[in-house]
């Protein structure tokens, strides 16, 4: 009795409850048209948004001619000083230029990658990089460009004294950028945006980084580093080849990785300093010819060699790269490490406590006083590296020696090649 009132009394209420959960088909109609429109503006929205803002790269080969009181010789050699300054110098007008014109927004930068002498004058060859909206008509930009330059350059202040109806504009392609870049000396790719934490106390890097890195390797085990300085040499430490002297059982190898390599190529000769000394580490230095020139590549190039007398100085930003141990008595890495470290300079390594004096003229401190940022064991010949204003990269320094890795008051100790410079010069005319 009791169960049938509670049937007769519920059904009523379950059946308004199934009624009311229940909306008109044209209800739910209405709804799904609402829906399938908000889905169609968001999607239109989006793809208007990404394509309106989507932006492009296109590049530009173009030539300027100037003059200057300066004569083609004192500047027409790449990577010296007065190269440097002047190419600074134009660079900057240049992107003047373009941030006073409606292409402001577009322009990336300038980079001039060469000089030649003209009858009246100096030619600089460069690439002018920029990133149009995608809905840009960039058939009409060569013409834009060229015109803003012949106008916004007539006010250029120099020196050097611009010529800006001078200018010829060249729409190239990636492959033929990449080309010219890749021909400069020191010239790296922008990396990703990975956290750069800070070989010991370093992080492993992307391939094409530090394209100038190479793993010298005795019947294919690696034993140094060492940098390409051009397409057939390679600069490294003598140490690395007191034992073994023998080209033919060297192999340079080439990339982020030691297996699988990238690029291998055989050894000719080797070249070690007359001077090295192996117990006091002086003049420890030597250059390795490669059995045929390497190809370069995005990821395989040079590197940059600073003039003589250029100083560097504590406070600019300084890596070292290798395949070396992570502590001492650690192990080769099979994946390239940086770390970024201090220049310290020579009358502080050279303190009791530190190095006691064993720091000659041909060696430079590099680290952390502190510890812990340091090239270790397997990291000789490799590079110490920096970067100029216009962010190309020079080889400071060639892992040489320390005592143990990453101790307080015992930083690495690399040699100086501005001290050996000339030497460099007078083997390989580079
Ligand atoms: C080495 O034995 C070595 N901490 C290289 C660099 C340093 C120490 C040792 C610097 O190849």
């Amino acid at each position: 009795m009791a169960k049938d009132i509670q049937i007769s009394s519920s059904r009523p209420a379950a059946v308004k409850a199934r009624k009311r959960a229940c909306p008109e088909p044209w209800v739910i109609g209405l709804i799904t048209f609402l829906s399938l429109i908000v889905l169609a503006v968001c999607i239109g929205v989006t793809v208007h948004y990404v394509r309106y803002n989507h932006r492009m790269t296109h590049n530009y080969y173009s030539t300027l001619s100037f003059t200057s009181d300066k004569v083609y010789g004192e500047f027409g050699k790449e990577a010296s000083k007065n190269f440097t300054e002047m190419s600074q110098r134009i660079e900057s007008m240049v992107k003047y230029a373009f941030y006073k014109s409606p292409l402001r927004g577009d322009f990336v930068k300038s980079h001039i990658i060469k000089y030649s002498q003209e009858e009246d004058g100096v030619l600089a060859h460069m690439l002018l990089i920029f990133r149009f909206r995608a809905t840009e008509n960039v058939d009409t930009k060569n013409s834009i460009i060229q015109r803003i330059l012949h106008e916004k350059l007539q006010d250029a202040t120099g020196p050097p004294k611009l010529d800006p109806a001078s200018v010829e504009i060249k729409k190239i392609n990636k492959t033929e950028t990449d080309k010219f870049l890749n021909n400069c000396c020191g010239t790296r790719r922008s990396k990703s945006a990975r956290q750069s934490v800070r070989i010991v106390g370093g992080t492993e890097v992307e391939e094409g980084e530090w394209p100038w890195q190479a793993s010298l390797q005795w019947d294919g085990l690696h034993r140094c580093g060492a940098s390409l300085i051009n397409s057939t040499w390679l600069l490294s430490a003598a140490h690395c080849f007191t034992l073994y002297k023998d080209p033919a059982r060297w192999t340079a190898s080439f990339g982020v990785t030691i297996k699988p390599l990238k690029m291998k190529q055989g050894l000719r000769r080797i070249i070690v300093h007359e001077k090295y000394n192996h117990s006091t580490h002086d003049y420890d230095i030597s250059l390795a010819e490669l059995s045929s020139p390497v190809p370069y590549t995005n990821t395989v190039h040079r590197i940059c060699l600073p003039e003589a007398s250029h100083e560097f100085h504590p406070g600019d930003e300084m890596f070292v790269t290798g395949f070396g141990a992570r502590q001492d008595d650690g192990y080769t890495q099979n994946h390239l490490r940086e770390v970024q470290v201090d220049l310290i300079q020579t009358d502080i390594c050279n303190d009791p406590q530190v190095y006691n004096g064993a720091i000659t003229p041909r060696m430079l401190c590099a680290g952390s006083l502190q510890g812990k940022r340091d090239a270790c064991q397997g990291d000789s010949g490799g590079p110490l590296v920096s970067p100029d204003p216009r962010n190309i990269w020079y080889l400071v320094g060639v892992v040489s020696w320390g005592d143990k890795c990453g101790q307080p008051n015992k930083p690495g100790v690399y040699t100086r090649v501005t001290a050996l410079r000339d030497w460099i010069t007078s083997k390989t005319g580079i």
